[in-house]
């Protein structure tokens, strides 16, 4: 079904697969709200999506952790959509915070993983859900993560985090039968985004060890599956899409090329 000129939510869309998202779904020639907590960059975004092709896009400050300012995006939100339909919400923002084991784990980062990725996810779907008047084809997608599959040493609250995500969504979906609301989650592997900088707390160097030798998934190869999922007929429901980079078998299994003996050699 066509995306043109619906309305699309999308958290986390200042940077990685909420930005790219932006685009993809700007190109389609929809409508966005965006919303994240760096504005500047949101402002880019949003500028970028114009010129893709959206035929409009808004750019409002976002912190998912904090109710406040859920219930502030959504009303802002409310007054651009002037009574049309909400037609599809992705909740992206989220992240992992550090790679610590559980002796060492940082209080401030739990809750950050657990406030962005689980209650932030909460309090957007309650706030938006309103705003989602039956309208066919209407979506919420949910991001996840492998990680919500398969648990890692370092990653016990992020994990955690997006095994939460999975089942609220699976909840949701069964407590949106019959109000014609599609609900999935799209769960990703190694991508290579900002994830792993805001991870390693700007640790540049570590960040790209993360996907060193490998093909990592883009950003743009997420957003494509978004808009993919949205415009299925209004009566195929996608409910759960795990997406690896060939490179990665599963969680902690990944091929790595290494890099040329001689790299001055031709
Ligand atoms: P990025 O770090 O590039 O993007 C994360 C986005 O989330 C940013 O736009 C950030 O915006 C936003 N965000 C984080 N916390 C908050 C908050 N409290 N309130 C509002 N926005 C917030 O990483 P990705 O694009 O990779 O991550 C997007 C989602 O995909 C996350 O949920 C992540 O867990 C998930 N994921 C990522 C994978 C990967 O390998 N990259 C794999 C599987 C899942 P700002 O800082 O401006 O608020
Ligand atoms: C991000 C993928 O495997 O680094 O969700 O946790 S992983």
């Amino acid at each position: 079904m066509s995306l043109k000129d619906k309305w699309i939510l999308i958290t986390g869309a200042s940077s990685g697969f909420g930005a790219a998202a932006a685009a993809a779904f700007g190109a389609q020639g929809a409508r966005l709200l965006l919303g994240a907590r760096r504005v500047d960059r949101l402002k880019d975004v949003a500028r970028e999506s114009k010129a893709a092709g959206a035929a409009e896009a808004y750019a409002h400050a976002l912190d998912v952790s904090k109710t406040g300012s859920v219930e502030t995006f959504v009303q802002r939100t409310r007054e651009r959509l002037a009574g049309q339909p909400l037609h599809v919400l992705i909740n992206n923002a989220g992240g992992a915070h550090g790679l610590d084991t559980v002796a060492e784990g940082k209080d401030g980062d739990w809750e950050a993983m657990i406030q962005s990725n689980v209650l932030g996810l909460l309090r957007v779907t309650r706030a938006a859900l309103p705003l989602m008047p039956h309208d066919a084809g209407a979506t919420i997608i949910n991001i996840g993560s492998v990680a919500g599959h398969t648990a890692y040493e370092g990653g016990s609250v992020y994990c955690a985090a997006k095994a939460a995500e999975r089942q609220i969504t699976t909840a949701l979906r069964l407590e949106l039968l019959g109000a014609g609301i599609r609900v999935g989650t799209v769960d990703p592997g190694l991508a290579e985004t900002e994830f792993s900088i805001v991870r390693f707390k700007g640790d540049v160097q570590k960040a790209r060890k993360v996907y060193e030798g490998t093909i990592p998934l883009s950003a743009r190869d997420i957003a494509e599956t978004l808009v993919w999922i949205a415009s299925r007929p209004a009566h195929v429901n996608i409910d759960s899409l795990i997406i690896k980079p060939v490179d990665q078998a599963a969680v902690g299994k990944v091929h790595r090329r290494q890099p040329p003996s001689n790299p001055g050699k031709s």
